[in-house]
């Protein structure tokens, strides 16, 4: 069947409704729900009781399409891929369920006043925040794709009870607290009672051969919960299996059954804080035992139940790397290469090398930082106490390993410090540590960066070793966004718009965008997209009159940086041109001016002074700004609190302008470029991450590119970079530093920025804001220049989302698929390719 009549179509629809038990339309259902679920009726519910009543009856189709699609992978014996990875950045479920229900139209219809609306009940539902930022949401996009593309596959993780904390603005500083996502329940839920699996700790082991004896000191019991992840114009779904820690239930009873209820409550305790919290993304997390038991809780969790799937279909190992493709998403599941290892080896006797060449064939791993002080390494001594079997494989994984290096380049020893995977401390003990990229690297046999640039840097400096010995091994997929979730469902208006113009396939071949190509010179196209840009806007808007007190021209150009806040991200560099803005104001000069509306948005790690300073900083020149009124007219500040899946949702279809202006060569890939731009938002950028293939889709001249590029930022640095001097001789900038060190904007505090301001110009500036500082303010004026010519703006906008359609999430998982896990997709038309 044709793709368009079977996403779209009636019968589709009348498909759905079919499928309930009594045939009942959504109505219907919902009030069936209300009452069996809920307990409550029409009359006195509420909108989150109306919330509860519409996910239970998207529930049960979801559920009727995983046995489906279950049991379709089972009778076709179906190689599947295994997505392990530490975080999911899911959001709200509601919206996308019914979208790929096909029920969101009648659902809209249903909710009509005086009752809620139905975006009044889908914003009942909390974020499903299990991830830190781009790392995370990237392995939710995929999950959408790969359920959409048909692949058989699963994500894997840990089913934290508080994700990612709640961020609020008190006094302008961040303030964080912690947020239960699950509450009691979520609708979106299924506990698998029977799937559990016990994860052992600590302990000695006893090495006999390619064999062990692992005597453990602790154990705790990984309990599944699984959520459907639903395909688009597909009735397949995926599942995300995540696992959440419990005592085991013979210790729990011990204790109990004696009466020590207190000695009770501290071994649940124990045993069930593994999977309590989400730890952060800062430089503090890395060497904390609770996480390296995170990690090999959940890791080792999945492998027992990917093998015990496996076992269940054929009774032997022997086909395992035919079967199973397993993906590292960051280094943070790479024990699962010593896990795998000793369940093979130890559990269900296979020979060290076969289980050795398996294992190599099954693994593939993601790099998503070049940055030295977030790769990963664990002490030696830590692991040893905690993983006393897994220290013994690696030893001998990189035993093995050196020899094939001696082998390939004898006598070289320094290749051999540098590849190891244990780095040797300079000789003493308590400093030595595994190197979890190596170990990832060495077992796996493809490794990939997550845009060009980030690959070619990979390969050329943090892996230059490996990929001179493995050179076969290293590819690049370049990171891509849902469309679902980042156009059709968060930009109804640009959606419909594009309906209209290029049909609705655009949905599930985002390459359809090209179609717009045609009509970017057409002048009632652009109003048209204007207009949608403008309702967009004034959503937002009405968002920020309400959440954070400021009113926003809706007419002025939305110019928005929305990302963790982080010294390489460079918000910093953002607030310098807002001061310079500013100053520019003050003095008059208004030629050419646009006006605008700067809006930052995202969360500072809670133990990094630095990114809690810039959000203050933020918040206390949004101040003095905002309440100027020789400046009101043309120039507001707002940071938006609390920035997460659904405060991007509300952002990414207002925004003009997409700052991306990291240092070049820190950014690895970013995605938040990607939704901006699909959104109709033109990037101001530097030759950054995803930004340079961004500027290859939508043609040089529809994007603003400033900035020293990484060659440029390398020679610099090697040169001696003197920030000091560019302070000295820009009395512009100048001007704007000294306003901050000064206390301008902290009349209360005078010192307030002082260490903000030092680290810029007296201690290296390490990111070289003020070495970009410049070519950015110049290029921020050619972007005023152009907005106050709307119709050229409109032409570039649409010129930028008609280019995006290789970032669709659907072409990266294409990408892997073919070259990494080697997997059968299925068309959306439901056939194999
Ligand atoms: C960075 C840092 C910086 C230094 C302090 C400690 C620390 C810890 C973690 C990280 C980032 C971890 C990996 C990560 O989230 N990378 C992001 O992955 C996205 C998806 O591939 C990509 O778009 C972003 O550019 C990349 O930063």
């Amino acid at each position: 069947m044709a793709y368009e009549t079977y996403y779209w179509s009636t019968s589709l629809m009348s498909k759905a409704i079919e499928s309930q038990p009594d045939g009942e339309p959504l109505r219907a259902q919902i009030d069936h729900k209300l009452l069996c679920q809920v307990a409550t009726d029409r009359d006195v519910a509420g909108k989150a009781e109306y919330y509860h009543a519409l996910a239970q009856v998207a529930r049960e189709q979801l559920a009727r399409r995983w046995v489906e699609t279950q049991h379709a992978d089972r009778a076709n014996k179906a190689r599947r891929v295994y997505y392990l990875s530490m975080e999911f950045l899911i959001g709200r479920a509601m919206n996308n369920a019914l979208s790929a229900l096909d029920l969101r139209e009648q659902a809209a219809t249903v909710f009509t006043p005086p009752g809620p609306s139905l975006n009044e009940v889908m914003e009942c539902e909390p974020d499903a925040a299990l991830g830190n930022g781009g790392l995370g949401r990237l392995a939710a996009c995929f999950l959408d794709s790969m359920a959409t593309l048909g692949l058989p596959s699963w994500g894997y993780g840990v089913r934290y009870e508080y994700g990612m904390f709640a961020q609020s603005i008190v006094n302008g500083q961040q303030v964080e607290k912690p947020e239960a996502w699950v509450q009691d329940r979520s609708p979106w839920e299924f506990p698998r009672a029977g799937r559990h699996h016990t994860v052992h700790f600590g302990g000695s082991a006893e090495h006999s051969g390619d064999w062990a004896e692992w005597h453990p000191a602790d154990s705790v019991e990984a309990k599944a919960f699984d959520h459907v992840i639903p395909g688009h114009g597909t009735d397949r779904v995926s599942t995300l299996r995540l696992w959440k820690a419990a005592a085991p239930s013979e210790i729990d009873l011990g204790a109990f059954n004696t009466g020590d209820y207190q000695r009770a409550a501290e071994f649940k305790n124990r045993f069930e804080n593994i999977s309590w919290v989400l730890y952060p993304n800062d430089s503090t997390s890395a060497g904390r035992e609770l996480r390296l038991r995170q990690e090999y809780f959940f890791v080792s969790a999945s492998m027992q139940d990917i093998l015990s799937r496996h076992d269940d279909e054929y009774g032997s190992f022997d086909n395992l790397a035919d079967k199973v493709a397993i993906h590292l998403n960051d280094t943070h599941p790479a024990i699962g290469v010593a896990e795998l290892m000793r369940l093979l080896v130890d559990e269900h006797g296979l020979k060290w090398n076969a289980a050795w060449e398996q294992c190599r064939r099954i693994f593939s791993y993601t790099n998503h930082t070049l940055m030295p002080e977030a790769l990963e390494t664990w002490k030696v001594t830590l692991m040893q106490r905690v993983l006393p079997r897994h220290m013994l494989i690696i030893y001998r994984i990189n035993h093995e390993f050196l020899d094939e290096v001696v082998r390939l380049y004898p006598g070289d020893i320094d290749l051999m410090r540098r590849v190891s995977l244990i780095d040797d401390g300079n000789g003493h003990e308590k400093d030595k540590r595994v190197r979890m990229a190596h170990l990832s690297i060495v077992g796996s046999h493809r490794i990939n960066g997550v845009s060009q640039l980030h690959s070619d840097l990979m390969v050329q400096t943090i892996f230059a070793d490996f990929a001179r010995l493995y050179p076969e091994r290293f590819h690049n997929k370049t990171n891509g966004v849902t469309p679902r979730r980042w156009l059709a469902q968060s930009n109804l208006g640009l959606s419909a718009l594009l309906d209209e113009r290029i049909g609705k396939e655009w949905r599930l071949d985002l390459d359809r965008l090209e179609g717009l190509r045609s009509v970017a010179d057409d002048a009632a196209f652009g109003k048209a997209f204007a207009a949608a840009k403008r309702d967009n806007k004034l959503r937002l808007a009405d968002y920020v009159a309400r959440e954070v007190g400021v009113s926003l021209n809706p007419d002025s150009l939305f110019d928005v940086q929305v990302k963790r806040i982080h010294e390489y991200k460079r918000q910093l560099l953002n607030v310098l041109h807002v001061i310079t803005r500013y100053n520019a104001l003050l003095n008059g000069e208004t030629a050419g001016v646009a006006p605008r509306s700067i809006i930052f948005a995202g969360k500072a790690a809670s133990s990094y002074h630095m990114a809690k300073q810039v959000i203050r900083l933020i918040n206390d020149v949004a101040a003095v700004v905002n309440n100027d009124p020789r400046t009101r007219d043309l120039l507001q500040v707002a940071f938006i609190p609390n920035y997460g899946v659904s405060v991007a949702e509300l952002i990414m279809p207002a925004a003009n302008l997409s700052e991306q202006i990291s240092t070049a060569g820190t950014e690895a890939s970013g995605t938040g470029n990607m939704k901006l731009s699909l959104n109709g938002a033109l990037t101001i950028g530097t030759e950054d991450g995803a930004n340079i293939e961004i500027r290859d889709q939508v043609g040089a001249d529809n994007i603003f590119i400033f900035g020293n590029n990484t060659a440029q930022v390398a020679a610099l640095r090697q040169t001696g970079y003197q920030p000091s001097e560019l302070y000295q001789n820009d009395p512009v900038l100048k001007e704007a530093l000294d306003k901050i060190d000064g206390g301008f904007f902290s009349p209360g505090e005078r010192s307030r920025y002082h260490d903000v301001f030092n680290c810029l110009v007296h201690y290296g500036d390490h990111y070289l804001l003020l070495a970009d500082y410049a070519d950015y303010v110049a290029t921020q004026a050619r972007v005023d220049a152009l907005y106050l010519t709307p119709a050229e703006w409109q032409r570039k906008a649409i010129l930028n989302v008609a280019g995006m359609g290789t970032f669709s999430a659907d072409r990266t998982i294409r990408d892997y698929a073919d070259d990494t896990w080697k997997l059968q997709t299925l068309t959306n038309r439901g056939t194999a390719q």
